[in-house]
């Protein structure tokens, strides 16, 4: 056993050393670059236009970063098009409609474009157009007052979903003195349920390898495509999430790969599956228990892999054993020679891999469900080897900004990072995340706590909220609030007093760190309007705090320690890139770089900080029953509950809703709550739709098209039924996100935002570790909108 290299002491403390505290577990040491270059500069002129290359990344958002060329006037610079980068090995040319969209976001009437400050009473909608010095300095003097009066622990930082802003946001917090920054989303329910159990008992994030760790992508000879891929509680043809494209799992599929889909709807990968395992929504961790226990009954899990490299192998084949195959099928619906079959396709090709996704996360248990489900490419020995499940790395020692784990902790004191919103009560969140807890944060909100927030690409009301008129009301009394977004929101209306307009990806510049390569996003289009990127708004007002000497020492900060230092936007890429020995103006020239990909690195000591063999955990191995869930009083080991609201917890609440909801599925038309008021993409999807089982439509006299109330105890709301098989019966899908630029934006309307908003009829409630929370699979009814109604 090797020894352990994270520090004890720390842990308890504050969390982990700034050091290990990162996303970037696993990060190799070697910084060799692959021997590959895109063959075109990254600028020219065609026909009296200038091209540029660049990657799609943010405003309007995606996970994503595509590579594209941008075709811009010459005289004018304005955007004229874009095409996908056929050379750009991560989409190789691919285009979703709302990149090819993206005309009518970038010239949108509706777009914010110049700072603006709120002149009725708040909700009025009534706005004066006032100066970038005027809006910064409004900023700066209420976020000074309010860190100064009550501390910087009672503003909270609202930030979106994954893009390159987010350790902008974070880190401007920091300067005001803040430690609480996240997206409310109940539990943290996108993704880090997932990526937090890997930190702690895998010591880092893996992810299904399609060759996408190489530039020659499918060509490269170190690269194996996969016998088999499952894809769980994921939709990868329409969401391409988190940092990963769907076509690559088209792609393997053609080449042979087997694929298993877990999934309750009949997706277009479900209907094209070897096996389509179709469970009941949030009885994820039953169907993967039962797959072990197949695996290790039938001994089909790698006896090497087990006894060199994971702890607590046994401890766990005795919780899968005590599960019982006919108990799993009644619980789960997934009858019991379907999970046997899908465990020996999975255990028997080699190698293979998981494309998890959001419906791991989105049940209270998504700590155990992740558990589960990464058992099962751990025992079957597919970690780190090519076509399986893959440790990624910080590109060239370049942390990923995205991810907000670069710039921290240089800022914020040990106690005030104590007070971060729930790291006391949850240790998990001490592991190389950055994130507050929203949940204990909305109820400190509702007691008065919080007097101010800094909203930047996070429409809180109409998308993250599950408990929407919480947050509402929330927001709505707080002292100050400042909006960066490019377009108007609901959550702006309802609550701003300033809204600074962003610029889109077109018009600036970032850095795209992903998990295996870097590069420059090189936006160089005519600025609409006022318009400045995140970055640089957070710069210029970061920098007003940094000069204040009466600020830092009435917080204790030393007056040379500084959030901003850097003289222009561009300075702060050089340093972001500064590990990796890049400038931006290099990078830029080279197209995406990829950083050498080595695999097994468990073996060579590339895994751990010390570069011993082993993980980066605390017994330096795979831990199947974790010490650090033990350490915190948690089930060491998976475990199976039903959902927290269900047919069987909830039995007299299922009387009155007999339905089961799943929320959120995406659809190619919208990023979330974004592009309602795009014409090319509303056109695709004009109205919020349900998906509803013929059976269930024909009891309830719904037809395809009629507009219907979903219900339950919480509240209810409104969309259009679409009466399809790919529903099971007993189960309905919702869209999230919906509000209608087209309505009124001033109260009591704000946008519609209440009417087909799916979250009222979810509420706040974190599983047992922090993670996770039921919005996949709750209970409601469905029946038809009478004339009146509409
Ligand atoms: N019921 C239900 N609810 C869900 C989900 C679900 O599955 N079901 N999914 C949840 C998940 S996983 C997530 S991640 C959240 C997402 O929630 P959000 O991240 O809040 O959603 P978005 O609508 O993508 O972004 C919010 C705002 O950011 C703005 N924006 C986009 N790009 C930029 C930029 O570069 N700069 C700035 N300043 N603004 C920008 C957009 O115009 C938009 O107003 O929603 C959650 N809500
Ligand atoms: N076009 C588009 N793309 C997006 C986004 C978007 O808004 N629009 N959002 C982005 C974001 S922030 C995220 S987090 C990702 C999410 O992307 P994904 O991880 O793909 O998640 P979803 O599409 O929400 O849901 C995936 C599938 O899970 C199924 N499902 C529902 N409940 C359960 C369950 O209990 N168990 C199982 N096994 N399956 C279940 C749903 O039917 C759905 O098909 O997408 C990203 N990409
Ligand atoms: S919309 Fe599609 S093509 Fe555009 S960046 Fe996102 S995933 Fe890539
Ligand atoms: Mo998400």
């Amino acid at each position: 056993m090797v020894e352990n290299t994270i520090k004890d002491k720390d842990r308890d403390e504050i969390g982990v050393s700034k050091e290990e505290n990162q996303f970037n577990f696993g990060a190799g040491k070697n910084f060799e670059i692959q021997d590959w270059k895109a063959s075109k500069p990254w600028q020219w002129e065609e026909d009296g236009m200038v091209v540029t290359r660049t990657q799609v990344w943010s405003a309007p958002g995606c996970h994503e970063g595509c590579g594209v060329l941008v075709y811009s006037d010459k005289e004018t610079g304005k955007f004229i098009k874009l095409e996908g980068d056929e050379e750009d090995p991560y989409n190789q040319g691919h285009l979703c409609p709302r990149c090819l969209a993206f005309n009518q976001v970038q010239f949108h009437p509706d777009r914010i474009l110049h700072p603006m400050k709120r002149v009725g009473e708040r909700g009025e909608n009534k706005w004066e157009q006032i100066s970038w010095e005027e809006a910064l300095d409004t900023c700066y003097r209420e976020f000074k007052r309010i860190s100064m009066t009550y501390g910087g622990d009672a503003i909270h930082c609202h930030r979106g979903t994954a893009r390159d802003n987010m350790w902008q946001v974070g880190r401007l917090g920091n300067t005001f003195n803040c430690p609480n920054e996240c997206g409310v989303l109940s539990g943290l329910a996108c993704y880090l349920p997932r990526v937090s159990l890997m930190i702690m008992s895998y010591g880092g994030m893996q992810i299904a390898d399609m060759s996408q760790f190489f530039a020659r992508r499918y060509e490269d000879p170190n690269w194996v495509c996969p016998e088999c891929t499952i894809v769980w509680g994921c939709n990868p043809t329409i969401s391409n999430p988190d940092f990963y494209m769907g076509h690559w799992v088209t792609d393997v599929m053609k080449m042979g790969c087997k694929l298993i889909s877990v999934e309750p709807r009949v997706t277009w990968l479900a209907a094209h599956a070897d096996i389509h395992v179709r469970l009941r929504p949030g009885t994820d961790t039953y169907v993967a228990m039962g797959m072990l226990k197949v695996m290790i009954e039938e001994d089909l899990y790698d006896h090497d892999f087990v006894d060199r490299w994971t702890y607590g192998f046994d401890e766990l084949s005795e919780r899968a054993r005590s599960f019982s195959l006919e108990d799993i099928e009644k619980i789960t619906w997934v009858p019991k020679a379907t999970i046997e079959e899908a465990a020996r396709m999975f255990a028997t090709s080699k190698p293979a891999n998981i494309v998890w996704g959001l419906a791991i996360d989105m049940q209270s248990q998504g700590t155990p469900t992740a558990q589960a489900v990464a058992a099962l490419w751990a025992i079957t020995g597919n970690l780190d080897v090519p076509g399986g499940m893959c440790y990624t790395a910080a590109p060239m020692g370049v942390d990923q900004p995205s991810a907000g784990g670069w710039g921290y902790y240089d800022l914020l004191s040990e106690d005030m990072m104590k007070k971060r919103v729930g790291w006391m009560e949850f240790p998990m969140y001490r592991y190389g995340l950055t994130q507050s807890n929203p949940d204990i944060e909305l109820l400190e909100h509702q007691q008065g706590k919080f007097k101010g927030a800094w909203v930047q690409c996070s429409n809180a009301i109409a998308c993250m909220s599950l408990e929407v008129e919480g947050w509402y009301e929330a927001m709505k009394g707080l002292e100050f609030v400042a909006a960066v977004d490019i377009f108007m929101t609901p959550t702006i209306q309802a609550c701003a007093d300033i809204v600074m307009p962003a610029q889109t990806w077109a018009e600036k510049h970032s850095v795209r760190a992903h998990y295996y390569f870097l590069s420059a996003i090189t936006g160089s289009c005519a600025v609409e309007g006022e318009a400045l990127s995140d970055c640089e708004i957070n710069r210029r007002l970061g920098r007003k705090f940094d000069a204040d000497e009466e600020f830092k020492n009435a917080i204790g900060r030393p007056l040379d320690v500084n959030g901003w230092p850097w003289e222009t936007e561009d300075e702060v890429y050089d340093e972001i890139l500064k590990p990796s020995g890049f400038t931006f103006d290099e990078l830029r020239e080279n197209g995406p770089v990829y950083q050498k990909y080595e695999y097994r690195k468990y073996e060579t000591g590339g895994l751990r900080p010390d570069g011993q063999p082993g993980f980066n955990t605390p017994t330096g191995r795979i831990e199947l029953w974790s010490t650090l869930l033990d350490k915190f009083g948690y089930d060491p080991l998976p475990y199976a509950e039903e959902p927290g609201i269900g047919p069987v917890t909830t039995p007299d609440l299922f009387e009155d809703y007999p339905l089961i909801m799943i929320t959120g599925a995406r659809t190619t038309s919208f990023f979330h709550s974004e592009h309602r008021q795009i014409p090319y993409l509303r056109q695709l999807t004009p109205d919020p739709w349900v998906q509803i089982n013929p059976e269930d439509a024909a009891a309830a006299n719904i037809s395809e098209g009629d507009w219907v109330w979903i219900e339950n105890h919480r509240g209810r709301c409104r969309q259009r039924a679409r009466v399809t098989y790919e529903a099971p019966k007993g189960v309905i899908a919702a869209q999230h996100g919906w509000w209608f630029p087209e309505q009124d934006g001033a109260e009591p309307t704000l946008y519609g935002f209440r009417q087909s908003n799916i979250n009222k009829l979810l509420a706040n409630k974190p599983g047992k570790t922090g993670f996770g929370c039921d919005a996949k699979c709750t209970l409601c009814k469905v029946y038809r909108c009478s004339e009146e109604d509409l």
